[in-house]
């Protein structure tokens, strides 16, 4: 069996406060170690995965066909079908002895797919969770209210280790039991907290209805993400606790949190740590890739990783490649706007709840809380956007401010929908991924 990850376990164990060597690498270094890497992953999957092996086969490529980064493109794509087909252990790349923990991702229909984690995979991991909290201004000896949900998630567990790993301290509270969380969070005073944005907001109403301004909480850098959220929300975030909010992205086939991490002195976008993926934007339809800047689908090759390499897999997740800024040898990516499994179709317009939110929070009398509502009660498809109005409004303001939305959602996205001003604290909250689309029109 090839040996991947090698390189990772001979990084000096530097201060954990600090930059590690790779991450400060040149692009040029950058891709010379990812050329690296990508043969040995192509190699090390094609020998030891069957599906990888007859995929390949099939198409007439070999691990020896890489011989540049643009190479790359000559492999065929892998998406969930392909974890799907091998449930729940055939695409682990080594002996099961040798998976020390797995992951599911809950997926809401058919089979979860199952990822899974050498020793040393767990340790690059933390590493890559510790740079990433460290650069979004988490610091070893901050106490780290971690409220990702624990369990076959990866953000809990994922989250878990590299608090651990910065040698920060960890209170390993897991999603839900708002409640508790406001008490805890009063009484540890933690610095950091990291959980959903969405939930970061129910956290706030919950801190109102005890009576505290979340303003006053000791925290003071968020680090959120597992879901899409808009530099408005970031905006409205800030104002209400009174911290930075970084994002944080990642998934579980390509190792859960952590893929990239966003810079707290610049908020331009999450770092992609390129030394153990290299990213690409393709077109969702053509499957052509595209170049940085370029919107599109992102597609991850993993480079370094044990029981599972996943090559060229498609995340459905749409976005965009930029340059490095803060670490000038890792890219950034753009927001996620959407994924191209939650867009909305409404009567041949194409649009995201991003978009919602990004209009939503323009308009000062209407709260971040939405739902969109899909029915088909005639022949034409309708869209209904259920929006707490602010507490601090009246409800006749906000019927105005309905209006206002309603006016713009048309003029920005070219739809007309109905607006239905909901009372504050009316629509449901959830303590992890927030779902935002109802679709009620028959099949
Ligand atoms: O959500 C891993 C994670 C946990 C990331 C905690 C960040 C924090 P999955 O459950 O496999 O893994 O879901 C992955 O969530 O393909 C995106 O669609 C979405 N997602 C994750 N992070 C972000 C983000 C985790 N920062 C899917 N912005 C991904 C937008 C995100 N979407």
């Amino acid at each position: 069996m090839s040996i991947l990850n090698t390189e990772i376990t001979a990084i000096p164990a530097t201060d954990p406060g600090l930059p590690d060597t790779e991450e400060l690498m040149s692009r040029e270094e950058i891709e010379a170690l990812q050329l690296t890497r990508l043969q040995q992953t192509l190699r090390h999957a094609y020998d030891n995965v069957a599906a990888y092996r007859e995929l390949y086969d099939a198409h007439g490529v070999g691990p020896d066909d890489l011989q540049t980064l643009e190479d790359l493109a000559k492999f065929p794509f892998t998406d969930k079908e392909f974890l799907r087909a091998a449930y729940p252990f055939k695409a682990f790349a080594v002996p099961m002895e040798q998976v020390r923990r797995v992951h599911a991702s809950s997926g809401t229909t058919g089979r979860p797919t199952v990822v899974g984690y050498t020793d040393a995979d767990i340790d690059s991991w933390a590493t890559l969770l510790a740079r990433c909290l460290r650069y979004s201004g988490v610091r070893p000896g901050d106490l780290v209210h971690n409220a990702y949900g624990y369990g076959l998630f990866t953000g809990g567990l994922g989250a878990h280790y590299g608090i651990e790993k910065l040698k920060a301290t960890v209170i390993p509270m897991s999603g839900g039991q708002s409640e508790k969380q406001v008490q805890l969070i009063q009484d540890f005073k933690p610095r950091v907290i990291l959980c959903t944005p969405t939930y970061l907001l129910a956290l706030a109403d919950s801190f109102r209805a005890a009576g505290v301004d979340p303003k006053d909480t000791s925290l003071e850098v968020a680090v959120l993400g597992a879901e899409p959220w808009t530099d408005r929300m970031r905006h409205e975030i800030e104002q209400t606790f009174a911290l930075k909010a970084c994002d944080i992205y990642g998934l579980s086939e390509v190792m859960g949190p952590g893929v990239a991490g966003e810079s707290v002195e610049r908020q331009d976008g999450s770092t992609i740590w390129e030394d153990h993926f290299r990213p690409e934007i393709i077109d969702p339809i053509s499957e052509e890739v595209l170049r940085t800047g370029e919107h599109g689908e992102l597609v991850f090759t993993t480079l370094t990783k044990q029981a599972l390499p996943m090559i060229r897999y498609r995340t459905h997740d749409l976005t965009r490649l930029l340059p490095g800024s803060e670490r000038p040898g890792h890219r950034r990516m753009g927001r996620i706007t959407g994924r191209s499994d939650d867009m909305i179709i409404l009567r041949g317009v194409n649009l995201f709840p991003s978009q919602i939110e990004e209009i939503a929070l323009e308009i000062k009398e209407l709260s971040p809380h939405f739902q969109l509502r899909l029915a088909r009660p005639g022949k034409m498809d309708e869209m209904t956007v259920h929006i707490e109005r602010r507490a601090e409004t009246s409800a006749e303001d906000a019927e105005t401010a309905g209006a206002v939305l309603a006016r713009q959602i048309k003029v920005k996205v070219g739809s007309s929908c109905k607006i239905s001003v909901e009372e504050p604290g009316s629509l449901g909250r959830s303590s992890g991924k927030l779902r935002r689309i109802y679709d009620q029109r028959p099949q």
